[in-house]
């Protein structure tokens, strides 16, 4: 397949990683960014980052994506920081990447290469990729948090996780996705998952992201059901590395 034969030069060279803005609900306040991988593919256009991912894990590329996404993440929030903007930064992982031991390595790698504070960094995990084979992803799980960094279940609501496993994950923020959110758009909304989600989170807890708020109803509705942080549109499109200290310095 083409793009398999592509993805070695463009690790190099094609793949971008953009970053996507989150916030305080209660007022704004910038606090992170998520990173987020972009392959513009010279013949064939924008391949989905799900798609990037599948092909760097059928041949054998996966630590070397996300250790790109990785040093990427890192070096541009120290980027922010110079420039006064102490931010953190989350990184998607896969349930192969967290099946793999090497995963902790990396990231300590990774950090070791930085002066960032290991909490600064959030390594999110979809819900469904965390419940692949819980025993060995708690256990990496497990020493990920042992570093010091952050942890988020992804996707929230979409997978099929057992209150009493989530309970033993070492995580310390949800994300409520997006299409749950986008419920709350309609007159007579329905605010029922949102609510849910945010009381067994803050039984356990655990902080939550309100993902793909795109207009102010949603952003209201979501910090009044208690959701500490908000990401989407509303606030800001994945931006270009370069593109981010300017939108910065405009939303201090
Ligand atoms: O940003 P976008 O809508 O294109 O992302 C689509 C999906 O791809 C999201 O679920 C996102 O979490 C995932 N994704 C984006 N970047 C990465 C990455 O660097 N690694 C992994 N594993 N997934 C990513
Ligand atoms: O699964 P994950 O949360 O990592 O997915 C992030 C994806 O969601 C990215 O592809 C990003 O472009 C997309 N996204 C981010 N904000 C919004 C939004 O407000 N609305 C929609 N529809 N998609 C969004
Ligand atoms: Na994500
Ligand atoms: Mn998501």
């Amino acid at each position: 397949m083409v793009l398999a034969r592509d993805l070695p030069r463009a690790l190099e060279d094609g793949i971008e990683v953009w970053f996507q803005p989150q916030a305080r609900a209660a007022d704004g306040a910038v606090t992170g960014a998520e990173a987020l991988l972009r392959w513009e593919h010279p013949r064939y256009g924008a391949v989905p980052p799900p798609e990037v991912v599948a092909v760097a894990e059928r041949t054998g590329l996966l630590r070397r994506l996300t250790d790109r996404v990785l040093a990427a993440a890192l070096a541009a929030r120290a980027d922010w920081a110079r420039a006064g903007h102490e931010l953190d930064v989350s990184v998607n992982v896969t349930a192969a990447d967290v099946a793999d031991e090497g995963l902790v390595a990396a990231v300590a790698a990774a950090l070791a290469g930085t002066a960032t504070p290991p909490a600064r960094l959030t390594v999110e995990i979809t819900e469904s990729g965390a419940m692949e084979d819980p025993e060995r992803c708690l256990a990496v799980l497990d020493r990920l948090a042992g570093l010091g960094v952050r942890l988020s279940v992804d996707d929230f609501g979409t997978g099929h996780s057992s209150l009493a496993y989530l309970d033993r994950l070492p995580v310390h923020e949800v994300k409520v996705d997006r299409s749950f959110v986008a419920r709350l758009d309609a007159a007579g909304s329905d605010a029922t998952v949102v609510r849910t989600t945010v009381a067994l989170a803050h039984q356990l807890g655990l902080q939550v992201v309100a993902e793909g708020v795109e207009v102010p109803a949603q952003w209201r509705a979501v910090a009044d059901l208690g959701c500490e942080l908000v990401q989407g549109y509303g606030l800001a499109r994945p931006l270009p590395p370069e593109a981010v200290l300017a939108w910065l310095d405009a939303h201090r």
